[in-house]
């Protein structure tokens, strides 16, 4: 009773206040006027509160092209590529897979510490890369290999980058497997920390717009999954490219996990794309197992961003057939029989296959030999790598800092070579590592 008695009275006197502020219009300086929501703002009779969950479950539409058996959905906007292009795309498609399942296994084989595969996402990857030109700047999360495959990095690259050995290109055997990159491709290293590549994007964007060369013809790509959207790092990227606007395409993959996640439990909105009109960014959701469709979004994506100089965000919809990585069994937390019934059912390989033969581009025939072949590359770039030896052990300690080399890099090493005249050539552990490496460690002893 104290308590409202004090209160009412204090309310009474801001409604007077707000009456009186209703009667005086304010004048909203020109500078502000359609640019800050005011008390001046069209007002709505009724309260709207707003919700991309909505009462019917009605949901962003997804964008496709061709429907599971790969027919093109009526009315849709078949885009106009040649046979020669399509081929390509059906090919670079079923290298990632011949690719994965080869380092998948040797990895199970103790050969490299680890692996990560693009299984269920190869029309992601492949459709936005055959949109993109090959300059566009891309910053990759972890199983966007296919980009750079369709770039020309070749096998070999891939298999060095993997095994860490001398002619690994990306990283100088430094890196763990699958952290590629390539300043030649435009590919940006891939960095474990989940999501930084996000923020980078809007930067890498922003510097684009700067240069005239550049601005008019080139943007920034950046990949990410629907875990790595949970991050700090994927609104700060978007807030960046919102207010500091650059021509920066957002691609999420969303493959439905975080590991052992399900996105249904990462979100309680309607996905990724529901978050890009909070940003003001130009949104659509592609069915991400429709190459045609990622192809078109990512063309149209990257026209907009070029056109206004702003952020577009795409939400590419798969299914991530495989386990997390090879330090995963993803069969902990969900069924088999899901995983194989999306391979059977939503496959992005064979959906585009079958519009491939409705085109009458190609055959049963054609698909042996091209599984063949491809095998072969990648069983004969997978030889080559593995027998190659690591670079010199010392290579670990160059290029950390650019310029003198601080004291702390100097005592490491010293330390290390210090071990190795102790344990190197005694003990039979250490004997086997360091004949792994080019130099078998001896310069260190120097
Ligand atoms: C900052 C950070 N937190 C956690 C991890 C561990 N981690 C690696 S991948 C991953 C899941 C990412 O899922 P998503 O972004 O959906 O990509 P997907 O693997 O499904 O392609 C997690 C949690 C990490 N690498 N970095």
């Amino acid at each position: 009773m104290l308590r409202s008695a004090r209160v009412l009275p204090l309310c009474l006197k801001r409604l007077s206040q707000c009456r009186q502020l209703t009667s005086t219009p304010l004048t909203i300086p020109a500078k502000t006027q359609g640019v800050l929501p005011t008390s001046q703002s069209a007002i709505v009779s009724k309260m709207q509160f707003f919700n991309s969950v909505t009462p019917d479950g009605s949901q962003i539409p997804t964008y496709r092209v061709i429907d599971g058996s790969g027919k093109p959905i009526e009315g849709a906007e078949v885009p106009e590529i040649t046979e020669e292009l399509a081929r390509r795309l059906y090919e670079y498609m079923q290298l990632l897979p011949t690719l994965d399942n080869l380092l998948y296994n040797v990895q199970r084989q103790g050969k490299i510490s680890f692996y990560m595969t693009s299984y269920g996402e190869e029309a992601t990857v492949i459709g936005s890369a055959a949109a993109l030109a090959p300059d566009d700047e891309v910053l990759g999360q972890y199983r966007e290999s296919g980009v750079l495959l369709w770039r020309g990095f070749g096998l070999s690259n891939i298999m060095s980058q993997c095994f860490g050995n001398e002619d690994d290109t990306s990283s100088k055997g430094r890196q763990m497997p699958v952290h590629y990159s390539s300043k030649e491709h435009h590919f940006h290293p891939i960095s474990s920390p989940l999501t930084t590549q996000v923020p980078q994007a809007a930067g890498v964007g922003y510097a684009l717009k700067r240069d005239p060369a550049r601005r008019d013809k080139n943007i920034a790509v950046v990949f990410f999954g629907d875990g790595a959207a949970s991050e700090g790092d994927f609104h700060a990227g978007l807030l960046l490219a919102s207010t500091i606007p650059s021509p920066t395409l957002f691609i999420a993959r969303n493959n439905g996990f975080a590991i052992s996640t399900p996105s249904t439990e990462q979100y309680y909105g309607d996905g990724i794309a529901a978050r890009g009109p909070g940003y003001g960014v130009d949104t659509i959701r592609v069915d991400g197992n429709d190459v045609l469709a990622v192809m078109n979004a990512v063309t149209e994506g990257k026209r907009r961003c070029l056109e206004g100089g702003r952020a577009v965000l795409i939400e590419a919809m798969s299914y991530r057939v495989s386990h997390h990585s090879t330090s995963d069994d993803s069969f902990a937390y969900r069924p088999r029989s899901e995983v194989e019934d999306r391979k059977r059912i939503d496959n992005p390989i064979s959906r585009f296959k079958l519009y491939m033969e409705s085109r009458g581009w190609w055959s049963e025939e054609e698909d042996e030999a091209l599984k063949t072949r491809l095998k072969k590359e990648v069983m004969d770039a997978f030889k080559k790598a593995e027998v190659r030896k690591r670079p010199e052990l010392g290579e670990m300690f160059k290029d950390v800092w650019g310029g003198e080399e601080p004291w702390m890099i100097k005592e490491q090493r010293e330390e290390l070579g210090a071990l190795l005249k102790k344990y190197g050539e005694t003990w039979e552990p250490w004997r086997n590592e360091l004949a792994k490496f080019k130099d078998n460690g001896k310069k260190l002893l120097e």
